[in-house]
């Protein structure tokens, strides 16, 4: 007999402590979410879940995917229920059914339901997980591409700006009150950014009601920034089996794996009604920059490193490659030498203790972090992760030599091969227009030159520097002819 899977139906046969503490159906939706993949799954639902538990029942989710209809149609099936498997370095995992999800819609087929549903005077918060590449931006502006051209030419908008928008030009024809956007995606200032993107789309649009939407983005609309924090490897077989396990037979196609920690800080800027987060343990703060700049720059930065060199040099997780004594080491050096010195605290945050714990957080072998995961989009992530540091450092007259080592591991890493020869898993929007430039029959020098050309990943002023660049082509000759351990014994 096949398992019975997870729905409002089967709810009654897991565990008691693993159930929500509140009736799902009870819950009338006042979110609407663009990106529900796992991440938003294990860190944003979670804390509205937590809201739900403590009885305000305001805040159900219409939670949407972009692309993937299987995203959406897997929690239909299930009612939008689903599990959080909690994985601790020691000890036993926890399970816990979140509710809080009570529609689901895909983009790519039902844009019109997106649209309508911002324009819904009952819903005042809508957030995002979309990835760095689904903002479409260019230096923090919209790049107006084939499919932002089409999506303001009209037709039901495929990107996700265009959904906000139209939704935008909606809601203020509808009267239907102020709303707060937030992106909860892994970028530098979110919020200003996203803010910068619905106004280069809404200042193309042309035709009646423009003014409106204009005045109503300028008055009625908010983009608190924040930052994110939460590992989320993506769920493997395993884990399903062991969901299966603890729910007492009840499958779950949905459930997502996380480790205990969570952290979500919040620019207090909202425009109407908010769930009480901070109840959860969200952060509201005026401070959200000092926070952002730490973890993208400490955690994140630190995480590439780890994953290029550790995919390079044959790991699979990311806690196998920190287990690595060499590859630890660098990871420290890049820290202290290289993005410490460009970091202020954020008031009662001990960056000493932020490093330690952050190191600690990688080195859980419970989660079974890819490397390949980590790798993925580095030509998204690496500006925001690395490059600004390197900038700064730069206008000190430094040439900080990790984070040389971390871009030099990243083209090598394009390459596709690791150090033994075998195929790397490499998945980067960018990719078909690098990998040529670092494949080809060329001296160190000129392949980082051409690749650093390439504005959109290291703007006008990093293209003209030559000692930045020799450091990353000494790295890259290193990489390549003496693989990743050998280059870390010299370094
Ligand atoms: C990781 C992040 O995949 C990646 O690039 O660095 O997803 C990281 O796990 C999260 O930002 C942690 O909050």
């Amino acid at each position: 007999m096949p398992a019975p899977q997870l729905s409002l139906a089967t709810l009654g046969s897991v565990p008691t402590a693993a159930r929500p503490a509140y009736d799902p159906r009870d819950l009338r939706i006042g979110l609407v979410h663009l990106g529900a993949g796992a991440f938003f799954r294990a860190h944003q639902a979670c804390y509205t879940h937590a809201v739900a538990a403590a009885g305000d029942s305001n805040w159900g989710i219409m939670a949407t995917s972009q692309r993937s209809p299987e995203v959406a149609d897997q929690l239909s099936a299930q009612d939008g229920l689903y599990s959080v498997l909690e994985r601790p370095t020691r000890g036993a995992p926890k399970i816990d059914v979140v509710g809080v999800i009570r529609r689901t819609a895909c983009a790519a087929r039902e844009p019109e339901d997106i649209v309508a549903a911002l324009a819904d005077p009952a819903v005042h918060v809508v957030t995002l997980t979309v990835t760095e590449k689904g903002y479409r931006a260019v230096g923090g502006r919209l790049h107006v591409d084939s499919d932002v051209e089409a999506d303001l030419l009209g037709r039901p908008p495929a990107t996700v700006v265009g959904q906000l928008v139209r939704g935008l030009q909606r809601r203020a024809a509808a009267g239907a009150g102020p709303i707060t956007l937030i992106s909860c995606d892994n970028l530098s200032d979110n919020g200003t950014i996203l803010r910068q993107l619905v106004r280069d789309f809404a200042e193309r649009l042309t035709g009646p009601g423009t003014d409106i939407l204009q005045d109503f983005i300028e008055r009625h609309t908010t983009f608190p920034s924040t930052m994110v924090d939460r590992i989320v490897p993506a769920t493997a077989d395993s884990d399903r089996a062991e969901v299966q396990r603890l729910l007492s037979g009840v499958r779950d196609d949905a459930a997502v794996v996380a480790e205990p920690f969570s952290q979500w800080v919040i620019a207090d800027e909202f425009g109407g009604p908010r769930p009480s987060w901070e109840a959860a343990g969200a952060i509201l703060t005026t401070d959200v920059a000092g926070y952002e700049r730490v973890k993208l720059r400490l955690l994140n930065a630190t995480h590439s490193l780890i994953a290029y060199l550790g995919a390079l040099a044959g790991y699979r997780t990311i806690a196998e490659a920190l287990a690595d004594a060499r590859i630890e080491q660098a990871a420290r050096q890049l820290i202290d030498d290289d993005q410490l010195p460009t970091i202020v605290a954020p008031d009662g945050l001990d960056l000493i203790d932020y490093r330690e714990s952050v190191l600690d957080r990688f080195a859980n072998p419970a989660l079974g972090h890819r490397t390949a995961q980590v790798a993925m989009d580095g030509s998204q992530k690496l500006p925001q992760r690395v490059l600004s540091a390197v900038r700064e450092r730069r206008a000190h007259g430094v040439v900080p030599s990790m984070a040389a080592l971390l871009v030099a591991a990243w083209m090598r890493f394009l390459i596709g091969r690791d150090d033994n020869g075998d195929a790397l898993q490499v998945s980067d929007p960018m990719a078909e227009r690098l990998t040529p430039m670092l494949t080809r029959a060329a001296p160190d020098r000129d392949v980082v030159r051409e690749v650093f050309a390439v504005h959109e990943i290291f703007g006008a002023d990093l293209a003209d520097d030559t000692d930045l660049m020799d450091a990353v082509a000494y790295w890259f000759d290193a990489l390549r002819r003496h693989g990743v351990e050998q280059t870390l014994k010299g370094a």
